[in-house]
């Protein structure tokens, strides 16, 4: 373990004495550890990350926004179930109220409380789970319905603004500086090929038809835990880009990560595709807790939600690809080719099903 990380947890207020720090791979962004602590003869364990300061520019305002969003959502689960209300994020007091702790080469990092017999996956083994896991992305959105105070942080700048997303893609093919334009030829016509649909919701919004709520803005389906035990939904992690967004954005990045039964890196791209079971549970989950608030518009657009979020998704990747993987975390040649290459047979999928798709949801929110 480098001594960083070690010198680093000895900032956070945690119980008992630290006896382990063990690094765990989770997420294309962050670095996670966890720490293990011993108190009266029992283990403690907390989650210390590395915040990726080039990704996140200004961690101390999004460490506000999280404190705000755990705090609020903690507070309401209290009066409702304060066993659920025990199994939420808490940010672990770095001393100062903060929430965080700046080493001197100027990296940051924070803590939470780690959550206890609660499981994701990265790829979903059945209908419940994704029911489920669904109905735990919407009931984060109507918890934060009513927080109070001024709007949240804006962590990444244009996070979801698929047009900046195409803009900056084709700055990066044309310098192409590592030559890697000519691997990825049918990848890029694709890409040329569909994106008139960068625009579309955007346009929605500019016209007032969609609102801007709070949107956790990255429901890839591991960003839920589950209970071991159970499979009931315990509560949403990754907070990190929780800020003013699109409601259908999550449900669209649910599609993406979800419905597919493949891995976001599978090569053998037969693999991949949408699966309507797995859609119309996501559906159902969604729209228990969302029903009551979505607009018209906002149902009517779910579907394409997941094919745009999928298609900026591909567009991500083959960007990241081109700039030399500079953004996500790789472990092989070649493997934002390989991610994008799946998003955009994604997309396929998703458009041949558009109709049959749209027809479900209409159906399940009618009954929700
Ligand atoms: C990143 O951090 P993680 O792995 O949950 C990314 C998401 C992408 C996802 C693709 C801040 O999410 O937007 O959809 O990878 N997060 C950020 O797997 O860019
Ligand atoms: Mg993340």
């Amino acid at each position: 373990m480098k001594d960083d990380v070690r010198s680093a947890s000895k900032h956070f207020r945690v119980s008992g004495e630290l006896v382990d720090i063990l690094p765990v791979a989770r997420g294309h962004i962050n670095d996670t550890y966890v720490l293990n602590c011993r108190k009266n003869g029992n283990v403690v364990r907390y989650v210390l990350q590395r915040i990726n300061h080039a990704v996140f520019k200004d961690p101390p305002s999004m460490m506000a926004n999280i404190i705000r969003v755990t705090e609020h959502i903690g507070g309401k689960m209290q009066g409702v179930d304060p066993e659920l209300a025990s199994r939420q994020l808490t940010v672990v007091n770095a001393g100062d109220g903060t929430g965080y702790y700046r080493d001197h080469e100027g990296n940051f990092w924070r803590a939470y409380n780690f959550i206890e017999n609660a499981v994701t996956y990265d790829t979903l083994e059945s209908t419940d789970l994704a029911y489920e896991a669904a109905r735990m992305f919407g009931w984060f959105q109507r918890m934060l319905i009513d927080l109070p105070g001024p709007a949240l942080n804006e962590t990444i700048p244009d996070f979801h603004n698929t047009p900046r997303r195409f803009e900056v893609f084709q700055e990066v093919l044309k310098a192409d500086t590592l030559n890697r334009a000519k691997n990825s030829k049918s990848e890029i016509d694709f890409l040329f090929e569909n994106a008139g649909m960068c625009d579309v919701l955007l346009d929605l919004v500019e016209r007032g038809d969609i609102p801007q709520r709070i949107a956790h803005n990255d429901t890839k389906i591991n960003n839920v835990m589950l209970d071991e035990t159970t499979s009931k939904g315990v509560c949403v992690v990754d907070l990190d880009t929780v800020m003013p967004g699109l409601s259908v954005y999550d449900f669209g990045d649910m599609m993406r990560t979800a419905t597919c039964l493949a891995r976001e890196d599978e090569r053998d791209l037969s693999k991949v595709t949408a699966d309507i079971n797995m859609f119309e549970a996501l559906v159902r989950g969604f729209a228990k807790e969302t029903s009551q608030f979505l607009r018209r518009t906002e149902k009517e657009s779910l579907v394409f939600a997941g094919e745009l979020i999928t298609f900026e998704q591909f567009i991500r990747f083959l960007t990241d690809y081109l700039a030399g993987d500079v953004y996500y975390k790789t472990s092989r040649e070649g493997h934002n080719l390989d991610r994008s290459r799946t998003q955009m047979k994604l997309v396929e999928s998703i458009v041949e099903q558009q109709e049959i798709m749209s027809k479900l949801v209409e159906k399940v929110f009618l009954e929700n």
